[in-house]
């Protein structure tokens, strides 16, 4: 498959599809997320592939969602790209076969939000997670208001989103944020053998079984994306959400926020 930046490749019933565009930490843009959902369909499509993982190029697993992009949206435009973002991620979330996220380094805003879009998660013991966008001026608009708060529960959802804090690996463990940490250097293997666990089991019992449990994380998901949309596009009305993102852009510090 040849995608700009989005890589696959497959071992055995194994896919492996790569986040890949280093230079910005592997940052969602509408390219990423357009190829995203390609890979996909290809998946989809593809009746080999009975395990997928996702993971990141580079020293990231996935930054974010790229400020540069968004920085100086409308809301009306900011509720686009975050449906875009959405589409992408449930795209992703609703293929039958299982999915592993292999979190190799750092997995904050939309990165985060996509590694909870997997099944299980797991991750090297460089990784570090967390939704900073409240420090950016915004909300987390790539599900993760909704499907934190279902893979942590509501109190630890509420901590990590208010104050935008990144923790690191053994931290994400303990809360339930990942399934299990490994050496940076074993993360690939041991994702691999677990993946492989997984072929080894009755593949029609497998898709079953995944579908079932999803019927119980997946209800009323799609109302509520929506109200996180609109949540999100509001702050893009905030003097506080351009001069953030635009300190990012421009590696300043920011300035105090004002509330408007
Ligand atoms: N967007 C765009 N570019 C990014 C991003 C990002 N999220 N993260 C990193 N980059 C780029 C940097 O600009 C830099 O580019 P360049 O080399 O051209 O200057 C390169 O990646 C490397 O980054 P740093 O130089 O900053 O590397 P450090 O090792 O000093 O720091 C960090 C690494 C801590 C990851 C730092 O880059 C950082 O804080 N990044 C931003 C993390 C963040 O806030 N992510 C959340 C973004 S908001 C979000 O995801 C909202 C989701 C919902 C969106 C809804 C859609 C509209």
């Amino acid at each position: 498959m040849s995608m700009e930046h989005v890589t696959f490749e497959k071992r055995n019933s194994i896919g492996i599809l790569t986040i890949n565009r280093p230079k910005a930490f592997n940052a969602l843009n509408s390219d990423v997320l357009r190829e995203l959902c390609e890979a996909s369909d290809m998946i989809e499509a593809d009746a080999d592939v009975r395990v997928l993982v996702v993971t990141g190029a580079g020293k990231a697993f996935v930054a974010g969602a790229d400020i540069a992009e968004m920085s100086e949206l409308s809301a009306q435009e900011a509720k686009e790209f975050c449906m875009k973002g959405q589409a992408a991620l449930s795209r992703l979330e609703g293929l039958e076969i299982p999915v592993i996220a292999a979190i190799n380094g750092y997995a904050l805003g939309g990165g985060c939000e996509l590694a909870l879009c997997c099944d299980i998660r797991l991750a090297s013991e460089k990784a570090k997670m967390g939704q900073p966008e409240t420090g950016l001026g915004i909300t987390p608009g790539f599900g993760g208001t909704q499907r934190l708060p279902r893979v942590i529960g509501v109190p630890y959802a509420m901590q990590l989103i208010l104050t935008g804090a990144q923790i690191d690996a053994q931290e994400a463990k303990r809360i339930g944020l990942v399934n299990e940490v490994y050496p940076a250097e074993k993360l690939m293997d041991k994702t691999l053998e677990m993946a492989n666990r997984i072929v080894e089991n009755a593949p029609v019992a497998i898709r079953q079984a995944k579908a079932a449990i999803r019927q119980r994380t997946g209800r009323r998901l799609s109302q509520e994306l929506e109200y996180e949309a609109d949540a999100f596009a509001s702050c893009f009305n905030t003097n506080d959400q351009k001069m953030a993102m635009r300190a990012f852009v421009n590696k300043e510090k920011r300035d105090e926020f004002k509330g408007e």
